[in-house]
C-alpha cells in the first residue's frame, strides 16, 4: 500500500463542487482517502488573466502503481468534463500527484515529486494542512519548511 498526495485545483464552474466530485470519485474507484484539507481561494498562478481558483490537497492510500494512479486522474478529469486545456489556463479540474510515497520519477508525462510544487503557495498551502512533517524526497526538506521558504522569498 503507498501513501500519496493529490493536488486539486478547479477555476471554472461550481468550483467546490468540481472538487468534491473529484474525491468521490477517487473513492469509488477504490482510493482510500486518508486526509483532506480546506479549500483554499487562490490567485491564478502562471496565466494571470482568469479566473480565481479554488485549491485544496487530499491524502491517499493506494494499491496503484504511479502511472496508473495518473490514468486514473486523467480519467476523473475528463468525466468532470475537462477539456483539452492550454498549459497553466482555466480548468473545470486538475488532479495532480504531488508527492508519491519516497518515490522519485522522472518520465515525459510523469514526474514525482512534481516539478513545481514548491514554488506555488497553491500547492503548499493545502499540502501543509495536512502532511507538514513528510519529506520532499528530492529536496530533502519537509513541507513546513518548504512553505517557510516560500514565504521568505
Ligand atoms: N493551476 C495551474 C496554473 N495556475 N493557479 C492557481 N492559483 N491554482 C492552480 O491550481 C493553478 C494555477 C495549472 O495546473
Ligand atoms: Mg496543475
Ligand atoms: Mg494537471
Amino acid at each position: 500500500m503507498s501513501t500519496a498526495y493529490i493536488g486539486i485545483g478547479s477555476n471554472l464552474g461550481n468550483r467546490e463542487e468540481n472538487c468534491f466530485h473529484a474525491i468521490e470519485l477517487l473513492e469509488k474507484k477504490g482510493i482510500k482517502i486518508k486526509k483532506k484539507s480546506s479549500l483554499y481561494e487562490t490567485e491564478p498562478w502562471g496565466i494571470k488573466q482568469q479566473p480565481i481558483f479554488l485549491n485544496m490537497a487530499v491524502e491517499i492510500e493506494t494499491e496503484l502503481e504511479p502511472d496508473k494512479l495518473l490514468r486514473l486522474l486523467k480519467d476523473i478529469e475528463k468525466k468532470l468534463g475537462r477539456k483539452n486545456t492550454l498549459k497553466w489556463g482555466p480548468r473545470i479540474i486538475d488532479l495532480d500527484i504531488l508527492i508519491f510515497d519516497d518515490i522519485i520519477l522522472n518520465k515525459k508525462d510523469l514526474k514525482i515529486p512534481h516539478p513545481l510544487m514548491h514554488k506555488r503557495g497553491f500547492v503548499l498551502k493545502p499540502l501543509n494542512e495536512i502532511a507538514p512533517k513528510i519529506n520532499h524526497p528530492l529536496l530533502n526538506r519537509s513541507i513546513a519548511e518548504l512553505v517557510q521558504q516560500f514565504y521568505r522569498k
